[in-house]
């Protein structure tokens, strides 16, 4: 038996067309069904619905052989113990540092001020800011991080971006971007080393679906 972490949502939508070209079906829908084990089309592969932040954690101690997981909750939480075998360039989106419109970030960069900085990534954004040799106070928050700054919480925040859309629409603007982030296929390395022959065959499979797009 195999078992595939998934997130639902975004991952799940954007996964599900790669997941049916691997020949990998699930046999009910996890918006509508309320388990968190669902069967598949194969007899030997179950689906695991966790939550997105919880997908490495479960391939990391095994309990799951594999997932798909966002490069930024990756970076965030480390990978021991996983191999990152594909890119599976869904999901895709970008890691910033966004300000209020009004705010002059480069000035308050090259003056050294020591600015607020909001994030559920409070690696990613400490590792970035420390690069840039700034002094910062960090305030680690779950969600909604475009408020922090509108209500004085926060200088700065770091948090991921697609379209643009939701800092628009809150008066902040993009004002340097960190890194680029798409969902990675990611694998138990023990797993992989005692039974590759029954995770190879997938872990291919999923990797050539990646290329055709
Ligand atoms: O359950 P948990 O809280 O752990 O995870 P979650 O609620 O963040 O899960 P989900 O499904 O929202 O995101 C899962 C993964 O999708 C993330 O880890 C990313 O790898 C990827 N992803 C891709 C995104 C986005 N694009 C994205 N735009 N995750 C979140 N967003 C949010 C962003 O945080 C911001 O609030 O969408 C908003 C910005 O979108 P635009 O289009 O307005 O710019
Ligand atoms: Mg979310």
């Amino acid at each position: 038996m195999m078992t595939f972490a998934l997130s639902k949502g975004r991952i799940f939508d954007e996964s599900l067309p790669l997941l049916k070209s691997a020949g990998l079906q699930p046999r009910e829908s996890p918006e509508s069904s309320r388990r968190l084990i669902l069967e598949t089309q194969r007899a030997d592969l179950r689906l695991l619905i966790v939550r997105a932040s919880d997908v490495p954690t479960y391939v990391q101690y095994g309990a799951a052989d594999l997932g798909i997981a966002g490069s930024d909750v990756l970076a965030e939480q480390g990978s021991e113990g996983l191999v990152q075998p594909v890119d599976l360039r869904i999901a895709k989106c970008r890691m910033s540092v966004a300000v209020p419109d009004g705010l002059d970030y480069q000035a308050m960069v090259q003056r050294g001020a020591r600015i607020r900085v909001a994030s559920k990534y409070v690696q990613i954004a400490k590792t970035h800011f420390a690069a840039k040799g700034m002094h910062i106070d960090l305030i680690k928050l779950y969600g909604s991080m475009e408020l922090a700054p509108l209500v004085g919480l926060a200088d700065v925040i770091v948090d991921l971006v697609s379209t643009g859309g939701t800092l628009k629409a809150n008066g902040l603007k993009e004002v340097e971007k960190i890194s680029d982030v798409s969902a990675r296929l990611i694998v138990n390395q023990a797993a992989l080393k005692t039974r590759p022959e029954q995770l190879r065959p997938l872990m291919d499979a999923l990797a050539r679906a990646a290329l055709k797009g």
